[in-house]
């Protein structure tokens, strides 16, 4: 069983959207084991978003992602990583697959409403940003 990071951010968070996108990822199977709401400080929004410092759209990403509350969910599932990456769709919402959570509801290349870890590392990474391991359920 794989281990995945997942951001509901804050363009579906405003737009009150959290249940139809937390139940796509259900839909296909995937486990949440732990869950939090939180605001994203800029330290935090750094150290997430680290590997995109220094590129053209960065400091514009760190405040939208700061600009309200996220909720931090990490699923389990046979291939999470890249179920999770499926069933989000590509960065841009106009060049994602129809049927995928950003092609039906992503707003625009940035405010593209899900945050899905893209490799085995980067979730391991992410994961422990936003969970104590004591707060990651087995069962
Ligand atoms: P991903 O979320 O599909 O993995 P990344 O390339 O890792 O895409 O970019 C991280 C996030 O940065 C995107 O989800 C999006 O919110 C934002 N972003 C990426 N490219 C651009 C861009 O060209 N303009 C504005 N924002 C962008
Ligand atoms: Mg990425």
């Amino acid at each position: 069983m794989e281990k995945s990071l997942v951001l509901i951010k804050p363009d579906a968070i405003k737009r009150n959207i959290t249940g139809a996108i937390i139940n796509r990822f259900e839909q296909r199977g995937l486990k949440i084991v732990a869950l939090r709401m939180l605001h994203m400080d800029e330290a935090l929004a750094k150290r997430h978003y680290a590997v995109h410092q220094g590129k053209p759209f960065f400091d514009g990403l760190v405040k939208y992602i700061t600009s309200s509350p996220t909720i931090a969910i990490v699923f389990e599932g046979n291939n999470a990583i890249e179920l999770i990456r499926k069933t989000m769709g590509a960065t841009d919402p106009v060049k994602a697959e129809k049927g995928t959570i950003r092609a039906d509801f992503g707003v625009d290349i940035q405010n593209n409403t899900v945050h899905g870890s893209d490799s085995p590392e980067n979730a391991a990474k992410e994961i422990i940003i936003f969970f104590a391991e004591k707060e990651i359920f087995n069962y």
